[in-house]
């Protein structure tokens, strides 16, 4: 696509969504360093994630965790996302954090560990019913440590179980996304741990079943935009989860550590329309910002994810195919490169001014005066924190 005024209404109409748990205090297993003017609840986090919106235009949806995010009554959670002007999104399940759940949750070898496991996971489908949310975000710690600890096979099939109960039980309208991660906090094996194992397993389960590509869950080389073309072929890629990372999963800001992939990513993502609601992909961000402001630092990720859409939109698709056919080797790598190499910051800048947005959302946010604000009123209480 080389039209500008189209690659504009694309990028218009691009929806990123914000993890609640940007906002909260976390850290490492060593440090949680607590910042000032953190949220105290979700609906603290909510108003947070409306600035990003607010400043950039493109994050609408906030994505929830449960039980971090469990308030009595979920429509008026609802009720204060609209007031803020932003929707809530995926609901993300938490089956990691009780003492029951040391030797896995849906996979545990005990038939009532995984009968909680699951009833969470129903529960979350409840609290979908109530705030409107299309999908339920499924991410295991489940795995063992040492060889011969627990029957891998066996696993799976607990793990197939568990998931058909809970597919049952979905609406029409509701889907489920089943997030892999290669390692951690299970060191040996892992029970979700590939793409593949998540593809499987949905393809089992139904339609509704999709797979969600978490940028940081893979070993290092691996070629995530292959996984990213194959499952957008296969109709199967839900989500992503975005982030960046030097070694492991670490959650940096998306784009921080390797702009060039992300490029990539969206490539494929455009090259399969994928870009378009209806294909049905969720594009979330998946982060935690232990040592910069959190709000500025979900504002720069957004912008990040911008500049490489704008980078694959612009990339000449008819040059491009023009060289494959003539078995071009750097002639396709020239035209995939100009578009990266493209500054898209003037044009970004220049859309948002089209859409009554400061061009500069990291400058319009500092001198907004929210940050300050927020100090000031958020004082006492117990500031949201992921509990690790
Ligand atoms: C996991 C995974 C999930 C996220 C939790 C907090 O590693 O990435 O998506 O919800 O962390
Ligand atoms: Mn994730």
């Amino acid at each position: 696509m080389t039209d500008i005024t189209e690659i504009r209404t694309v990028l218009r109409g691009q929806s990123i969504e914000l993890p609640s748990w940007a906002f909260g205090n976390s850290g490492t297993r060593f440090k949680v360093f607590a910042q000032t003017g953190v949220p105290r609840d979700p609906y603290e986090k909510v108003s947070d994630a409306a600035q990003v919106h607010r400043f950039t235009g493109v994050a609408p949806t906030v994505s929830l965790h449960i039980p971090w995010d469990r308030v009595s009554d979920f429509t008026d959670l609802a009720r204060h996302a609209a007031d803020e002007g932003v929707r809530l999104g995926v609901v993300n399940s938490n089956t990691f954090q009780d003492p029951d759940y040391m030797l896995g949750s849906v996979c545990h070898p005990d038939p009532a560990v995984r009968r909680k496991a699951v009833d969470h996971l129903l529960e979350c489908v409840d609290i979908m019913d109530a705030t409107g949310s299309r999908d339920l975000k499924l991410w295991f710690a489940d795995g063992t440590n040492y060889p011969g600890q627990d029957d891998i096979r066996g696993r799976q099939d607990r793990l197939a179980e568990s998931l058909a109960t809970v597919y049952e039980r979905l609406g029409p309208n509701q889907r489920m996304l089943l997030e892999y991660k290669l390692f951690e906090p299970a060191f040996y094996s892992t029970d979700v741990p590939d793409w593949g194992t998540s593809y499987a397993h949905c393809l089992k389960l139904g339609e509704s079943a999709r797979v969600c590509v978490d940028t940081g869950h893979h070993a290092p080389g691996t070629n995530i935009e292959f996984i990213v073309a194959f499952l957008l072929r296969e109709q199967r890629l839900g989500a992503f989860d975005f982030n960046s990372r030097f070694y492991a999963d670490d959650d940096l800001m998306v784009g921080a550590a390797d702009p060039f992939q992300l490029f990539r990513i969206m490539y494929e993502v455009v090259r399969a329309g994928a870009l378009d609601p209806s294909a049905g992909v969720n594009f979330m961000l998946d982060q935690c910002h232990n040592i910069e402001p959190k709000i500025p630092a979900q504002i720069r990720s957004v912008m990040n994810v911008q500049e490489a859409t704008a980078k694959a939109l612009l990339v000449d698709r008819d040059a491009l195919a023009a060289a494959h056919q003539d078995g071009d080797v750097l002639g396709a790598n020239a035209v995939f490169m100009d578009a990266y190499n493209t500054d898209v910051r003037p044009m970004l800048a220049e859309l948002r001014e089209q859409q009554g947005l400061d061009p500069d959302p990291m400058t319009a946010y500092r001198k907004s005066g929210y940050a300050e604000k927020i100090v000031d009123e958020r004082k006492g209480g117990q500031q949201a924190g992921w509990g690790a």
